[in-house]
């Protein structure tokens, strides 16, 4: 037996997961999300949506398929095109990619908007706080003073100049219900997302099926890349992608569970 197979049960720190086990990437994500749920950033609920995305993740053999890079590049091509781009931020995505996040908002001059699901003021502020150790300046979600309309209340509440005025928001493991909300407003969503067959990445003009560990990152090595390409350049790139061919490549690549 390898010492992998013997990754303590009990991670304190994420240093303690061997880089070289063979499901490292899975071990680090479940770590990070106990330890958003322990820092009060991560919902219980986060947990089960990780378990639901690490199954998907797996069959998709844990790793950027190419319909998905095409995505990744197209979203960045399509937030560099943007006026007021913001990204939503809730407690799985705050615990898992804080820093990548403030650095895709850096390379694409998006805000960031804290926008929960379950939203209570202390995970707002325990949110807000994290991104803040991460290297975010401003971020929005604190004064939710506009409504999305149609959703419930809690779930509505969002800023008037963060994602109530953007005309294209990054929307990542997003409950159906506002991915469809958003959409009736007129917003243009890019949506990181797992499951293909879910209803936020189906309303997605630009739906990314990645783990957001992978495809962050990506999409801000794109952005950094195509930074100073002309307007129709960009264009062309986000022209070229075809979302219904990339839900479908995902869909097949996950039941033909090639692995
Ligand atoms: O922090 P809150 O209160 O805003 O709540 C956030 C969660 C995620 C709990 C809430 O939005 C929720 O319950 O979401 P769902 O309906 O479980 O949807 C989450 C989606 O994200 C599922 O389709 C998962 O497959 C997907 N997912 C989970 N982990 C990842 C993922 N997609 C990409 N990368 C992941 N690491």
């Amino acid at each position: 037996m390898s010492d992998h197979e013997t990754v303590p049960a009990e991670v304190d720190h994420e240093e303690e997961i061997p880089e070289d086990h063979p499901r490292y990437q899975d071990l680090l994500t479940r770590h990070r999300i106990e330890a958003g749920v322990e820092k009060g950033i991560t919902h219980l609920q986060g947990m089960h949506a990780e378990g639901r995305g690490s199954a998907f993740d797996y069959l998709l053999g844990e790793e950027t398929i190419p319909s998905a890079a095409a995505a990744e590049r197209a979203a960045a091509a399509r937030l560099l095109l943007a006026d007021e781009p913001v990204l939503s931020i809730n407690g799985n995505v705050a615990a898992l990619v804080p820093g990548e996040m403030v650095q895709l908002a850096a390379a694409v001059d998006a805000d960031l908007e804290v926008n929960l699901f379950n939203r209570t003021p202390e995970r707002i502020d325990a949110i807000v706080d994290h991104l803040a150790e991460h290297g975010a300046e401003d971020v929005k979600g604190i004064e939710a003073d506009a409504r999305i309309p149609n959703l419930d209340h809690k779930r509505a509440k969002v800023d008037s100049d963060g994602i109530y005025a953007a005309d294209v928001v990054v929307v990542p493991l997003e409950d159906g219900d506002r991915a469809e909300a958003l959409e009736a407003m007129g917003k243009t969503e890019i949506v990181i997302d797992l499951n293909p067959l879910s209803r936020s990445p189906q309303v997605a003009e630009i739906p990314i099926v990645d783990n957001i560990i992978r495809a962050v990152p990506n999409m801000t090595e794109h952005a950094r890349e195509l930074e100073g390409e002309t307007e129709s350049t960009l264009q062309a790139i986000v022209e070229e992608f075809d979302r219904d061919e990339a839900l479908e490549a995902a869909e097949q690549r996950i039941r033909s569970g090639r692995l």
